[in-house]
């Protein structure tokens, strides 16, 4: 049975077997969550991210996790929102999917998330919170891989909001 947590505050402070970044299409680092997790895992991580050669919106690639406490990081990159006609929300979604494969094929059975393209790329937090909680109680079923799901969001009023969510679906 996968138990779900929100917590509130910085990711990197979590002690998970990996942590899930927010990153961008070439894995360059940058602000919010992507910044934090490369500062707190040294200059190692932004290495072993420019051998990847990038990756596409909607998908997946594993990394070591260097100076954090988790073993790896998992950098899913979200779509930016245009609007929602171009296919953010089946995008965002498939960050979720391809996440958790990834994690499940490596044997990870613990994880915590950031509200994947809720800063910069501008998702509305109500929906992007909806397809995060839904993605993962949907591939996290009784039987699923999955010891631990942790939630991390940055400020009150979205851990409220996924407080909310997750309470609606349980
Ligand atoms: N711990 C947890 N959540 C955080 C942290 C933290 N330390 N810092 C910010 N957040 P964002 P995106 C929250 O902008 O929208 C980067 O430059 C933040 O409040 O980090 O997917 C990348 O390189 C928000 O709710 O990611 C990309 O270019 C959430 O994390 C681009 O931003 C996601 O905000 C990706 O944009």
């Amino acid at each position: 049975m996968t138990k779900f947590d929100i917590v509130c505050g910085d990711i990197t402070e979590i002690r998970v077997t990996a942590l899930v970044n927010a990153a961008n299409e070439g894995l360059r680092g940058g602000s919010g969550v992507d910044g934090a997790i490369h500062q707190a895992a040294g200059p190692e991580l932004l290495r072993e991210c420019e051998q990847l050669g990038g990756c596409p919106t909607g998908q997946a690639r594993m990394t070591s996790g260097y100076r954090l406490f988790a073993d790896y990081v998992i950098h899913t990159v979200g779509p930016v929102w245009r609007g929602g006609g171009e296919g953010e929300a089946a995008l965002l979604g498939s960050c979720y999917a391809n996440v958790l494969s990834l994690a499940a094929k490596s044997g990870i059975r613990a994880l915590a998330f950031p509200a994947i393209s809720t800063g910069v790329y501008g998702f509305p937090k109500d929906r992007a919170t909806r397809i995060a909680i839904g993605m993962c109680r949907l591939l996290a079923a009784p039987d699923s891989p999955f010891d631990s799901l942790v939630f991390c969001l940055y400020d009150e009023e979205s851990a409220s909001l996924y407080k909310d969510c997750l309470a609606e679906v349980l």
